[in-house]
């Protein structure tokens, strides 16, 4: 159907016309002028949760971000709700607040399992607090309050409190803690992003969840199989979800445990788009990445809104 706003025929401009013509030409030209002088500088100003510089597939691939990071212990003695853990921050406070994750490790495990991802994700510019849990037997639903019991630490009490912005906040875990990340989503739809890494829950069924999720499962998983945790949760989620699945090649459920690019490359990224709104990361989110030696397989739909 035709746009009823297009206009018909021109007519000849007047000579006012022209005069108002040459006078926007003007303030067009010196806008342009402007953003070209003020580069980098005039894009913050469009998204203010924007931070750091413009993404290449080498920076989100790389071992550390732009970002210096220093890192706080938090004693399970000082908190309640959760066992305690380490906080991973940038140092740097001259662009303001940055975005939070929390971190829960699996049954039986530590923070140190996921140690590696706290000044991995740091240095790309978000507060990152990977914890212990209350004991390590702690089911999913238990490791999603604690989550979220650590975020409301995070951002309420911890010495970095004024590090954050608390409305741009995520969840991230490993096997019963990316079950419990599902919990803390499901329970907090405020929360901008959540990533479960090789999951495991009795509950295989996600619609309640809004949050952005990006669910990772492991082709050679055998303690929390894709055919009956990663990829029935993500299917049940609502296609209204901004929701993907990576499933990686060649992996086991204890991937995440370790050094993971693949990981890291596509966390980066969800975490920058969702929390951040920073659509310069949409590049390698969409369109969805194809099978590779790391991929065993991709599905998604391309974030909305953008
Ligand atoms: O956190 C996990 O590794 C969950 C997998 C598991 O051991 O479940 C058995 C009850
Ligand atoms: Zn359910």
């Amino acid at each position: 159907m035709q746009n009823p706003h297009t206009p018909a025929a021109p007519r000849p401009a007047s000579r006012g016309a022209r005069r108002r013509l040459a006078g926007m030409t003007a303030a067009v030209a010196a806008v342009v002028a402007f953003t070209t002088l003020t580069g980098p500088g005039a894009q913050a100003a469009d998204n203010p949760y924007e931070r750091g510089p413009a993404p290449t597939e080498a920076s989100i691939e790389a071992l550390r971000g732009p970002y210096s990071v220093a890192d706080t212990s938090v004693s399970r003695l000082g908190v309640s709700g959760f066992g305690g853990g380490t906080i991973y921050y940038p140092t740097s406070t001259s662009e303001g607040t940055f975005g939070a994750v929390v971190v829960a490790p699996g049954f039986t495990a530590y923070q140190s399992s996921m140690a590696w991802l706290g000044p991995r994700l740091a240095s790309q510019g978000f507060v990152v607090f990977t914890i212990d849990t209350n004991t390590t037997l702690d089911q999913p639903d238990s490791r999603g309050r604690q989550l979220l019991a650590a975020l409301d630490y995070l951002t309420e009490r911890s010495s970095v409190r004024g590090r954050i912005d608390s409305s741009r906040l995520g969840v991230m875990g490993h096997s019963m803690g990316g079950g419990g990340t599902l919990e803390a989503a499901k329970s907090r739809p405020s929360l901008q992003a959540a990533i479960p890494l090789t999951p495991w829950n009795l509950d295989k069924t996600w619609p309640e969840v809004s949050t952005p999720t990006l669910i990772v499962g492991a082709d050679g998983d055998t303690v929390a199989p894709v055919l009956t945790h990663a990829e029935p949760f993500y299917s049940s989620l609502p296609s209204s979800t901004d929701r993907a699945y990576l499933e990686l090649n060649n992996a086991t459920h204890f991937s995440p445990n370790t050094s993971n690019t693949t990981i890291a490359k596509y966390s980066i990224s969800w975490l920058k788009r969702f929390i951040d709104n920073d659509t310069r990361y949409e590049q390698f989110l969409c369109p969805l990445p194809r099978p590779s030696l790391t991929i065993e397989e991709y599905r998604g739909n391309c974030p909305h809104g953008s």
